[in-house]
């Protein structure tokens, strides 16, 4: 109790949140309500009760479901606003949150209407809570490349409101590489640059080693992996990396024996690391004091490394100095 409180208290940034992945049970039924449409769910209980997933695609079917009922520029502003107010209340000062167009424009959705439901919400969160956010775009990596290539030039002309592009969804098969064009447009256009490299995904190594030296990140989303490869730590700490990393379902490494945990081992292997709370509507929602709370227990983190981290975070962020200096 003590500790949740400590934690609790702490000014905290989070970077690694899906928009889509925060959206509660209660907002879907809403929203459902709102558009017209019908879920096959009785009530909220029914509807939570079948969020149970096993493994990464199992969990994205659950996900990319549940998103259907983002129709309209004011659902996604409820989305964000919803989030934000969360994050504010558990005094995050600054977030960035990714969301995944891809998915929206397939249902006949307008980008305009995406990115300005969210960049209205940030606006209003700003003002009203003095949360800062920004906002990132990410590829669906199991989508073809055409597909995010068409997402990310409808979101270009509306460019001052992202702040980067990152990569999401299945990793299997869809290497960093098949987006190297998609990720070279945006940071010629301005936009900073991140990756998932999920936990114990095939050819991991190879994954995070084409994001650091072929794409050349500015960050890594998870990436937990890299404890397995000297060399590989070594060139992230040479670039001064910073992993975002969400121990709520990706907390493990697997593959050695015993595993390891990756908040602990990547603090003690030296790295810049964040914790976050990923999709927080499909896990429980906890959302980041919790997710701190279990890590500090699991990981035996002490105060002095909380603050240490909390405070680091800050400088992980893509925002201007004027904004970090006034967060440290
Ligand atoms: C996701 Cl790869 C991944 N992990 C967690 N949440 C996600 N949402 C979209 N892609
Ligand atoms: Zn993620």
């Amino acid at each position: 109790a003590d500790m949740a409180a400590f934690i609790a208290g702490l000014p905290k940034a989070e970077y690694h949140v899906h928009l889509e992945g925060t959206l509660e049970a209660e907002m879907k039924f809403a929203l459902a309500r709102r558009n017209g449409l019908q879920l096959p769910f009785a009530d909220v209980a029914a509807l939570k009760a079948s969020y149970r997933y096993h493994d990464l695609p199992s969990f994205l079917a659950i996900y990319y479901d549940g998103m259907k009922v983002l129709l309209k520029e004011p659902d996604f502003y409820d989305l964000a606003y919803a989030y934000l107010a969360k994050a504010a209340s558990q005094n995050v000062l600054y977030a960035e949150m990714f969301f995944d167009p891809q998915e929206h424009l397939k249902r006949g959705v307008a980008m305009a209407d995406v990115i300005g439901g969210i960049t209205r919400a940030r606006t209003d969160a700003a003002a009203k809570l003095g949360i800062q956010s920004q906002l990132i775009l990410c590829f669906v990596r199991d989508l073809s490349a055409e597909s995010a290539m068409a997402a990310l030039d409808a979101a270009l002309p509306m460019k001052q409101y992202l702040v980067g592009v990152g990569l999401d969804s299945d990793e299997k098969g869809n290497p960093p590489s098949k987006f190297a064009a998609h990720f070279a447009k945006a940071r010629a256009a301005g936009l900073k640059v991140t990756a998932h490299c999920d936990l114990n995904q095939e050819n991991t190594l190879e994954h995070i080693r084409q994001a650091i030296v072929d794409i050349r990140v500015d960050r890594i989303d998870h990436g937990g992996n890299i404890l397995q490869s000297p060399e590989l730590m070594a060139l992230a700490k040479a670039k001064n990396l910073y992993f975002t990393v969400c121990p709520t379902f990706s907390g493990t490494v697997q593959g050695e024996a015993p595993p390891v945990d990756v908040v602990r081992g990547m603090l003690d292997a030296g790295l810049n690391i964040t914790i976050n709370s990923d999709d927080p509507a499909y896990m429980a929602s906890e959302y980041l004091n919790e997710v701190l709370v279990k890590a500090q227990h699991r990981s035996a983190l002490t105060k002095a490394e909380l603050v240490r981290m909390e405070r680091n975070a800050f400088m992980a962020g893509w925002m201007d100095e004027g904004l970090r200096a006034a967060c440290l």
